[in-house]
């Protein structure tokens, strides 16, 4: 395992409706993220944030709310994190609202052919401007990296499409809007929703991910939703959706991924310490990390 990490901050949160996941970085630096990580014996390297401009007014184009924010701020983020892997280091992006995977993928995936993605999440955010009910860009990042959306999100870092669907899984899905499911069809994508989690079990279910994402691959990315737990564990988060991934089971799948040994970055997003209690999501997230670089309780 790549033992070098450098972490980014990506204070966004103009990709979701709800104000506040771009405190995220500053909650989980609070809840000790560098210190843990040391005392693993890894090497840290705190970059800091990328700066965000804060709009002065909505926009909204073609269906996508602050698209010109999120395009710039991702921008940055794929040119950060590409000099990062440029380095050998392994980025470990803080977000922010899951747009930032917009900018991390491209920035990984600049470096990495076939790229693997694991996209831990109670939703999909495989809608286009066609079919977000929503219009915020956090529920477009993963159809914009398999290249399908606004050609802006679909070209930031200047090449698509990042990945090819049969590289991918989605694991914890819970809430699919109708297009979504029309895409996960269309192009085959591999999705353990909650009920293969019930039915087989994470041990299981983290067997056949792994298998799938590292089968032809030469990395996997792994894209962390905080809204992939239930809410009980991660309770600030701007869309909890009941029936989720336990504390548990989220430290098992991570557990099982750094024992595969095939990670070569990571984020976690969708922190939102406004609706938290006590810094409780944050410091979930710096336990799932611990679990995700080798960690292990004996
Ligand atoms: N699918 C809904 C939409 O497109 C909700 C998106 C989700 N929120 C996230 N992303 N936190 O995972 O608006
Ligand atoms: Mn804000
Ligand atoms: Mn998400
Ligand atoms: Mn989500």
């Amino acid at each position: 395992m790549n033992k070098n990490i450098s972490i980014v901050g990506v204070p966004l949160d103009l990709g979701a409706d709800r104000r506040g996941v771009d405190m995220g970085p500053s909650a989980i630096r609070y809840a000790g993220v560098v210190a843990r990580l040391e005392q693993m014996g890894l090497n840290i390297q705190d970059r800091g944030d990328i700066s965000v401009t804060r709009p002065h007014r909505f926009t909204e184009t073609e269906n996508h709310k602050y698209l010109d924010e999120v395009v710039e701020a991702n921008t940055k983020l794929a040119e950060v994190v590409s000099e990062i892997m440029q380095e050998g280091r392994f980025p470990l992006v803080l977000g922010g609202d899951h747009s930032i995977a917009l900018g991390t993928v491209a920035g990984v995936a600049r470096h990495k052919k076939n790229l693997g993605v694991i996209w831990f999440d109670a939703h999909g955010d495989l809608n286009t401007g066609e079919t977000s009910p929503s219009g915020n860009i956090h529920g477009m990042p993963l159809a914009a990296s398999l290249g399908f959306g606004h050609e802006r999100l679909v070209n930031i870092g200047g090449f698509a499409p990042k990945l090819q669907p049969e590289n991918v899984v989605i694991i914890g899905a819970r809430d699919l809007d109708r297009g979504e499911r029309e895409l996960i069809k269309r192009i085959g994508l591999k999705v353990f929703t909650m009920h293969e989690i019930d039915k087989l079990g994470m041990a299981r279910v983290m067997e056949e991910a792994i298998a799938h994402v590292s089968r032809q691959t030469d990395g996997v990315h792994l894209s962390l939703d905080l809204d992939g737990l239930d809410p009980h564990d991660a309770p600030g988060v701007g869309t909890p959706v009941i029936g989720g991934i336990s504390y548990r089971e989220g430290h098992l799948a991570l557990e099982m991924l750094a024992e595969a040994d095939v990670l070569c970055s990571a984020e976690f997003v969708e922190v939102n310490p406004i609706l938290d209690r006590e810094n409780a999501t944050a410091r979930v997230a710096v336990a799932l990390m611990s679990s995700a670089f080798g960690d292990k309780l004996l």
